[in-house]
C-alpha cells in the first residue's frame, strides 16, 4: 500500500483520579495518536510516552520529534507492503521503542482491515475474552487503599496489583493481606528498591503474591537474577525488557519468572509478540502491561492479550477505570466474569469518535505525500 496521509495528535485526558506510582503522580494523561491512511483505509496507533520521563526516557516530545522527523519521512509516499517493513524502519533507530510502537500499531489496524480480519485475529490471537486485574496506585493511607481493592474486588476484577516503594511495603501488604486472605495480589515496584532492599524484598514472600514486579533498576537484568535466587515469590519484569534478546537473556539467567509485555516498551506488537512466542515455547507465563491507554492504544493491548501464552490477567481495565469518556464507542466494559471481550470487527474492532478525539487534541500535524 502506497502511505498518502499520516496525523500525529496530542490528546490530553483527564483521569478520573490522580494516579501515582514510585516514581510520581500523573493528574491527566497525555498521548500521541498517530493515524495513516491508503487505499481508502485508515489506521489507529497511540504512542504511551507520558509529558514527563519517568517510566522511561520517552516523552511526548521525544516521540514527536522521533516520529515526524524520522518515521514518518520513511513510510511517506512509500509502498508499504507489511508490517515487518515498518519495523524494520523502526529498528534502525536505536530506542525510541513508544515512538516506533504507535507508528506500528497504527498499521497493523490499517493491515488488518484490509485482511478484513480483527487484529487479534491477524496477530494469531485464540480467545474471546481476556482476564483483567486492576493496577491501583499508591494512596495516602492503608485505609483508603483497602477500600479501593473492596470496590474493584466488588466490579469483578480478577487479580489486584498494588504500587509499592520503600516505606510504603511490607506492613501496607501485611494490611491488605489481613483484610483480604485469599484474593489473587501482586505489587509493583517500578524500580524503586536497590539491591541493599533485599531483606526488605525476601519479607515479601510469606505474602502469598503471585509475583513481585520490577523492584530493581529499570535496566538490570543481574541483580534481579541475585534477588530471584533469594525469593519463592516469582519476580516479573516490566521496564528491564526491552526485546526478545533481554527476554531470552533474563529467562536463561534466572532474573524473572514472568514477563509483562507491553508493546509500548518493546517497540511494537511485532516484538511483543515475539517475546510471547520466545516464553509460550518455554512455559513461562506473560501478560499484558497497561500505560493508562485510550481506547485505541487498549484495544491493540486487547488483541495481543487473546493470544494462547497470555495466561494470567493483564492491567487491561474498563474504559471507565480511568476515564470518564473514552476515545471509542462503545467503550471497553468488563464482563461479569471479570474479562474484557476481544473485538471482532475489522482491524482494532472499536470505532474512534473523531469528535471526541477533536475535543481531547492540544496539538496536530498532518504529512501529506
Ligand atoms: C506499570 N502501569 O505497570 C505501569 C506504570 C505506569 C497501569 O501500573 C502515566 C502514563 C502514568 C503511564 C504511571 C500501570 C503512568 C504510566 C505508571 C505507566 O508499571
Ligand atoms: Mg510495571
Amino acid at each position: 500500500m502506497i502511505i498518502e496521509r499520516v496525523e500525529l495528535r496530542v490528546i490530553r485526558m483527564q483521569l478520573k483520579e490522580p494516579f501515582e506510582t514510585s516514581f510520581g503522580r500523573e493528574h491527566d494523561r497525555e498521548a500521541i495518536l498517530v493515524t495513516v491512511y491508503a487505499d481508502g483505509l485508515e489506521g489507529w496507533g497511540e504512542v504511551v510516552a507520558s509529558r514527563d520521563f519517568g517510566y522511561s526516557y520517552e516523552t511526548i516530545e521525544t516521540a514527536w520529534h522521533v516520529l515526524r522527523t524520522f518515521l514518518i519521512p520513511a513510510v511517506l509516499g512509500q509502498e508499504i507492503p507489511d508490517v515487518e517493513t515498518v519495523a524494520r524502519i523502526g529498528e534502525r533507530l536505536r530506542g525510541h521503542p513508544m515512538a516506533r510502537a504507535g507508528l506500528e500499531a497504527a498499521f497493523w489496524d490499517l493491515f488488518a482491515r484490509r485482511a478484513g480480519l480483527s487484529l487479534a485475529r491477524y496477530l494469531g490471537g485464540v480467545r474471546e475474552r481476556v482476564p483483567v486485574g486492576v493496577s491501583i496506585g499508591l494512596q495516602p493511607t492503608d485505609e483508603i487503599l483497602l477500600e479501593k481493592i473492596r470496590g474493584y474486588l466488588e466490579e469483578g476484577y480478577q487479580r489486584i496489583k498494588v504500587k509499592i516503594k520503600p516505606g510504603r511495603d511490607v506492613e501496607m501488604i501485611a494490611a491488605i493481606r489481613r483484610m483480604f486472605p485469599e484474593i489473587p495480589l501482586m505489587a509493583d515496584a517500578n524500580s524503586a528498591y536497590r539491591l541493599e532492599d533485599a531483606d526488605r524484598l525476601a519479607a515479601l514472600d510469606e505474602f502469598r503474591l503471585m509475583m513481585i514486579e520490577q523492584p530493581f533498576h529499570w535496566d538490570d537484568l543481574y541483580e534481579h537474577s541475585l534477588l530471584q535466587a533469594r525469593l519463592r515469590t516469582p519476580i516479573c519484569l516490566d521496564e528491564s525488557i526491552h526485546t526478545a534478546r533481554h527476554a531470552r537473556a533474563a529467562l536463561e539467567m534466572g532474573a524473572c519468572r514472568i514477563i509483562n509485555i507491553k508493546p509500548g516498551r518493546v517497540g511494537g506488537l511485532l516484538e511483543a509478540k515475539r517475546i510471547h512466542d520466545l516464553c509460550h515455547a518455554r512455559g513461562v507465563p506473560v501478560w499484558c502491561g497497561g500505560m493508562l491507554e485510550t481506547g485505541i492504544g487498549r484495544a491493540a493491548n486487547v488483541a495481543l492479550a487473546s493470544l494462547p501464552g497470555f495466561t494470567l490477567p493483564g492491567d487491561l481495565s474498563a474504559s471507565d477505570r480511568y476515564y470518564h469518556e473514552d476515545l471509542i464507542d462503545p467503550p471497553f466494559v468488563l464482563n461479569p466474569d471479570g474479562t474484557l471481550s476481544v473485538p471482532t470487527g475489522p482491524g482494532l474492532g472499536v470505532h474512534v469518535d473523531r469528535r471526541k478525539v477533536d475535543r481531547a487534541t492540544v496539538r496536530m500535524e498532518a504529512f501529506q505525500r
